[in-house]
């Protein structure tokens, strides 16, 4: 017999499994057991707990308990509580949009770009708005690169400006004039008040009134950012968490050869 009992138990489970009805799995497959962290701006006591059971039933979860709680500060309290979720969800008709381009490293999108567009692509990137954070566009762009793959400003077929944070619009497309760019890279992290959504929405704008949207690849990144939002928001495509600098240089090699050669 090969391959053990463990992978017979585990070939069995998934022949069991509802994927219409998928469900959290604790400790058997569809418990429906949930963690849940939350705060209540009530003094920690007996009450606190009984609020925070009575919350998680009526958030749809069977036999809450309240595995810890802790005064946060005078008047608040923090709680860990598990539950059962009495919903389900079907797995079997999700349809996720994704990028579609075949993922390269660094030195096939090289030789793609020398092969299929015979020139240096021009990126652009910069965190805009008022966002501060650098660490996800450099992750991108940097040329010592991210979790062992090499940013873009390391491509020999790239040419890279990375502008930094808290860039304004107007700045990102003066640049992109100046340089001719065929290639955006939007960065937004910061989601309070969908000002992400504000700030992607009006670069869109601008570079639809000065005629330039089309002649450029558009592209946005951040935790937040799906592709599907991205394509809502007039991108041509949106990278969201784990997303390398591989993905996004073959994207836009793979997009750029397809607009040239039409
Ligand atoms: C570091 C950090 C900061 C640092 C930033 C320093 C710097 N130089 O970047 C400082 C201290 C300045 C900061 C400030 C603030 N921060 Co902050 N910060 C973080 C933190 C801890 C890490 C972010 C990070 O570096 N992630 C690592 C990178 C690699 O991941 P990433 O950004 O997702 O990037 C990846 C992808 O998203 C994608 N990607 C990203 N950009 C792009 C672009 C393109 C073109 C592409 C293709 C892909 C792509 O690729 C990357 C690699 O895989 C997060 C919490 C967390 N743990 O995530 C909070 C967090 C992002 N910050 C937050 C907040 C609220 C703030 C402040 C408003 C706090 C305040 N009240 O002052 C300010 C805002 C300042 C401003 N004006 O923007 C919130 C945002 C919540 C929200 N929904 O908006 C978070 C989530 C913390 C939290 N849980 O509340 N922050």
């Amino acid at each position: 017999m090969s391959g053990g009992l463990y992978s017979m138990d585990q070939k069995d489970f998934d022949q069991t499994l509802d994927l219409t009805k998928v469900k959290p799995y604790g400790d058997t497959m569809n418990d429906g057991k949930v963690q849940v962290s939350f705060t209540l701006p009530v003094p920690c006591g007996d009450e606190a707990v009984e609020a925070a059971k009575q919350l998680m039933k009526k958030m749809g979860f069977e036999n809450p308990l309240v595995v810890f709680h802790k005064e946060l500060t005078e008047g608040y309290t923090f709680f860990n509580c598990y539950g059962s979720t009495v919903h389900t969800v079907d797995f079997s008709s999700i349809h996720v949009p994704k990028v579609e381009s075949t993922v390269m490293d660094m030195h096939a999108t090289d030789d793609f770009i020398r092969e299929h567009i015979g020139r240096k692509i021009v990126a652009i990137g910069a965190s805009t708005g008022t966002d501060a954070h650098t660490v996800g566009i450099d992750a991108i762009m940097n040329m010592k690169g991210y979790a062992g793959h090499y940013g873009i400003e390391r491509y020999e077929m790239f040419e890279a400006l990375n502008m930094g944070s808290q860039v304004s619009n107007e700045e990102f497309i003066a640049k992109a004039i100046e340089m001719k760019a065929d290639v955006l890279l939007v960065s937004q992290t910061v989601t309070q008040k969908d000002v992400h959504i504000q700030n992607l929405t009006e670069l869109v704008e601008m570079l639809e009134a000065e005629g330039l949207r089309d002649k450029v690849i558009l592209v946005c990144g951040g935790p937040r950012i799906s592709h599907e939002l991205a394509q809502e928001l007039g991108y041509d495509a949106g990278f969201g968490s784990g997303s390398y600098a591989d993905d996004v240089a073959s994207y836009v090699a793979q997009e750029l050869a397809r607009r040239l050669n039409k």
